[in-house]
């Protein structure tokens, strides 16, 4: 009933200043004027909104800046998140003058400009000089900008080798939860299918794998050692979700059917960030990127990144696929794990043989 009101309230209200426009329209035809003619005080009128309009909107920026300029990302606490960090620096130092300069200039030379009825605008058509030159600066600035780009890509993009010795971490993406796996002792995952999906194997582990029987799944929260090269691979069960772990400046899609795979070294523990951002609360997130879902804003789990040796602890205290509820009956009964010669490392696992395991 009440949006009733509103509407019939709207309604009513257009209709008004209808009328009223009307009414001056009619008026102003009885005293002879042109209402549809915009006179020179309109004109003058108009121009001067525009240079009230350039400084409102610069001051809306800066405000904006003073307001929430403290709610941008605390320094990286990644290797190459540093790099990343100066590729936008140098971008905001190249953009910024650039937008100020060209949005003054936008809307002085429309109050400049503005018509009058007492002087007659320049006939100006074409200049060779002028067209050259504001096509090429920008363009080699901009291919400045993209080779930077691309390289700081390909330095980022670099994948680990097994003398890199990574720590490998595997992310399971669903609706509307995240799950890391770790190889355990034996530093191989075991296999994984859809086909095994079922009950609380969500992430289909394959129990007859024995390189799977020490892997470790955790969920809530996962940890990181400091100053080691971590690779993680990124897994979907339903749709595309995104990997995003902001304070470490990395995403990357997971998408089902397929492994994805990024690396890098946390410079940063925790408890450092809480003194850097002089929040005691501090936590590192692994966030979704893309929205997935209903509860796509809840998908989030804490990352704790500590020393080797907290790292250590905290992985032994975790449960291994095993020992999980309801897969005991599942899998065989012996227990004994895979030997030492087996495939040391699957840091070279490439991205077919991965798949071919879902
Ligand atoms: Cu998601």
């Amino acid at each position: 009933m009440l949006n009733l009101l509103i509407l019939i309230a709207i309604v009513v209200g257009i209709i008004a200043i209808g009328k009223v426009i009307r009414v001056m329209e009619l008026s102003s035809s009885i005293k002879g004027e042109n209402s549809w003619l915009a006179s020179d005080k309109d004109h003058r009128t108009q121009s001067r909104l525009m240079l009230v309009f350039l400084f409102a909107y610069f001051i809306f920026i800066i405000w904006q800046i003073v307001e929430w300029g403290d709610e941008v990302l605390p320094v990286s606490a990644s290797e190459h998140g540093v790099i990343i960090d100066n590729l936008m620096t140098t971008t905001w130092v190249i953009i910024t003058p650039v937008f100020i300069l060209t949005h003054i200039l936008l809307f002085y030379f429309a109050w400049k400009y503005a018509y009058r009825s007492d002087r007659k605008a320049t006939f100006f058509a074409h200049n060779n000089k002028l067209e050259l030159l504001w096509t090429a600066v920008p363009a080699i600035v901009l291919l400045i900008l993209i080779l930077y780009g691309l390289s700081i890509w390909n330095e980022t993009m670099e994948p680990l080798t097994a003398e890199d010795d990574p720590v490998e971490i595997e992310l399971y993406a669903r609706q509307f939860d995240w799950t890391a796996r770790y190889p355990g002792e034996d530093k191989n995952f075991g296999d994984v299918s859809v086909r095994h999906i079922e009950g609380v194997n969500m992430l289909g582990m394959d129990s007859t794998d024995q390189n799977g029987w020490d892997d470790k799944y955790v969920k809530a929260e996962f940890y990181l050692p400091v100053d080691k090269p971590v690779q993680f691979y990124f897994r979907a069960q339903d749709v595309i979700h995104s990997a995003y772990m902001p304070h470490f400046r990395a995403q990357m899609n997971c998408v089902p059917g397929m492994v994805t795979r990024f690396n890098f070294v946390p410079t940063i523990t925790t408890d450092e960030m809480k003194e850097i951002t002089g929040d005691p609360e501090f936590e590192y997130y692994l966030l979704c990127n893309k929205i997935c879902g209903a509860a796509h804003y809840n998908m989030k789990m804490v990352i704790k990144v500590v020393g080797e040796q907290e790292y250590n602890d905290w992985l032994n205290e975790q449960k291994v696929f095993l020992a999980v509820e309801g897969l005991q009956e599942e899998a065989p009964v012996e227990t004994e794990m895979p030997s030492e010669e087996s495939d040391s490392s699957n840091t070279e696992m490439d991205e077919t043989e991965l798949s071919a395991q879902l």
